[in-house]
């Protein structure tokens, strides 16, 4: 049975791979599943029908037969439990690339989405000035603390798995500041997840519904 996901119709980062389908996007290339894509609008995001795949008004969803899912990472494990190539088979490995699966998501994520924060919807406050500065700093943390555990490894626990997958992702949200580069070790293992042919497919099938989208709006 073909999984439908849904992404932006017209997603802000014009195509960047930066909202959080990609992810989905690029778990399902890595298990070698077809899926379809409906696109919505952010009007249609917040209407009853799309609110009763997902609580909360948003993308992504992940519809397969009865099931319906929403959250980035509870979809991306269950693509890795179902389906070979992102979880290992040895029960402890698998423990820890789940684990890494969390800590990109509830450790080095929060700090990155307060840049957002301070960005987009504070950048005009008297105060956003002073408080930018620590915003980074609490990033960097993470980032220091990350890049001592990767240390000369490709991936984070031995083979590439759902926690690298998520990891990654979370880090390119990086890449517009600028702040990834005074890590080269971690900015190497984001260019490494990049480099798959299943990221690569992911990014490609999303940029097609931005450079559909402007090749609409020109006609
Ligand atoms: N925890 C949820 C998950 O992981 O699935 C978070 C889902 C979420 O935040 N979805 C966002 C959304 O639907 C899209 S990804 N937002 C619309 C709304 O809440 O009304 C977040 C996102 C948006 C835009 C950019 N961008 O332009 O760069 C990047 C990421």
């Amino acid at each position: 049975m073909t999984p439908t996901i849904t992404a932006f119709e017209n997603s802000p980062d014009r195509g960047q791979g930066l909202a959080r389908d990609m992810r989905v996007r690029w778990a399902l290339e890595e298990v070698a599943l077809p899926y379809d894509v409906r696109l919505v609008s952010f009007a249609a995001m917040k209407a009853p029908e799309h609110r009763a795949l997902h609580p909360f008004g948003q993308i992504p969803t992940y519809e397969e037969g009865d099931l319906v899912m929403f959250e980035s990472g509870a979809i991306a494990l269950h693509l890795a439990e179902r389906h070979p190539g992102l979880l290992p088979d040895d029960a402890t490995a698998r423990a820890r690339a789940i684990t890494w699966l969390f800590a990109a998501l509830n450790t080095v994520e929060p700090p990155i989405l307060e840049l957002q924060t301070a960005k987009l919807l504070e950048g005009d406050k008297s105060w956003s000035a002073q408080r930018m500065p620590l915003v980074l700093d609490r990033i960097r943390v993470r980032l220091k603390e990350l890049c001592a555990y990767l240390g000369d490894a490709d991936w984070l626990d031995g083979a590439f798995s759902v926690g690298d997958l998520m990891m990654v992702s979370v880090l390119l949200r990086l890449k517009p500041s600028g702040l990834l580069n005074e890590f080269p070790a971690l900015a190497a293992y984001v260019a490494r997840g990049e480099a798959r042919p299943a990221y690569k497919r992911a990014f490609a099938a999303q940029l097609a519904v931005f450079t559909g989208q402007a090749a609409a709006h020109k006609e």
